[in-house]
């Protein structure tokens, strides 16, 4: 009788453990601000911020690869660097005055100036792949298209730390690009509509956000070539927060809006599929 008391209140005790877990992971749904051009070739795999109305984008594509400055307002592109035909372009970040790009199906990165975009360096990483890069001034986040995200040093390129991003006990796979923003790194999970807010320390996905408007509305509007929603840019000092897509037309500020949804399972498959797919 004692032990099923026991079995009873422990029961109990994580039913209610983990309906908080439910209810403590805040969704979020997007409003657009504001939305700008946005080069409708570009494949979009490293976006950042710099200040000034200034944009920096990494793109993709072999023979299309490239490093451009990119003035927010009207989309121009300032400075255009071309990359080598057999290079495939994926994340970037900037640092000091450097700006650090990772390469697709290579471990070997490049550094730029940020100011002519001249290439100024390389280097070998330890990721499995090169998708995605953030920092927070110090070190260099990484991801690599599986549920790891790495903490790198960014004199010696050294994983100085790797957790595994999980939403509850789900491993979120296919990260891809990356935001450092108030002590969380934003990503954008591949081939989905949503952003995995995410601690450093630990992995844990503190929130989602939903953007799939952004997406549907392009693609109502005749826009039938666009790719994945990919691309997220903060500036921290009017707190803009700017979103973008592969072949999008459109790059979009954002403010987030929390919703009640409760998360079922069709949201986690929607914004953390299951590792069956392979890119292309
Ligand atoms: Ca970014």
């Amino acid at each position: 009788m004692v032990s099923v008391l026991v079995v009873f209140v422990v029961s109990l005790v994580w039913i209610f453990s983990v309906s908080n877990d439910v209810v403590a992971t805040q969704i979020y749904t997007i409003d657009v601000v504001n939305e700008y051009h946005h080069d409708p070739g570009a494949f979009s795999q490293g976006l950042i911020y710099a200040g000034n109305d200034t944009l920096y984008e990494s793109t993709g594509l072999y023979k299309k690869s490239s490093v451009r400055k990119v003035h927010l307002q009207t989309g121009k592109i300032e400075v255009f660097h071309k990359m080598g035909d057999s290079w495939f372009g994926e994340g970037m970040t900037l640092l000091g005055d450097r700006l650090f790009q990772v390469t697709w199906l290579n471990k070997k990165g490049y550094i730029y100036d940020q100011n002519n975009l001249s290439q100024i360096g390389s280097f070998q990483h330890q990721m499995k792949d090169g998708w995605g890069l953030a920092t927070d001034g110090k070190v260099l986040f990484g991801s690599d298209g599986t549920s790891s995200l790495y903490a790198i040093n960014p004199v010696n390129f050294e994983v100085i730390k790797r957790v595994t991003v999980k939403y509850e006990d789900r491993e979120v796979h296919y990260l891809n690009e990356l935001e450092y923003i108030n002590g969380e790194v934003w990503a954008n999970v591949w081939v989905t509509d949503c952003i995995a807010r995410i601690s450093p320390k630990d992995g844990r996905v503190l929130s989602w956000v939903f953007l799939p408007q952004l997406r549907q509305h392009l693609l109502t509007s005749g826009h039938t070539k666009i790719d994945v929603l990919n691309g997220i840019a903060w500036d921290e000092e009017n707190k803009r927060i700017f979103v973008t897509g592969k072949l999008w037309p459109k790059l979009y500020e954002i403010k987030l809006r929390p919703i009640t949804e409760q998360l079922n399972k069709n949201t986690m498959d929607m914004c953390s599929p299951p590792k069956i797919i392979h890119r292309m």
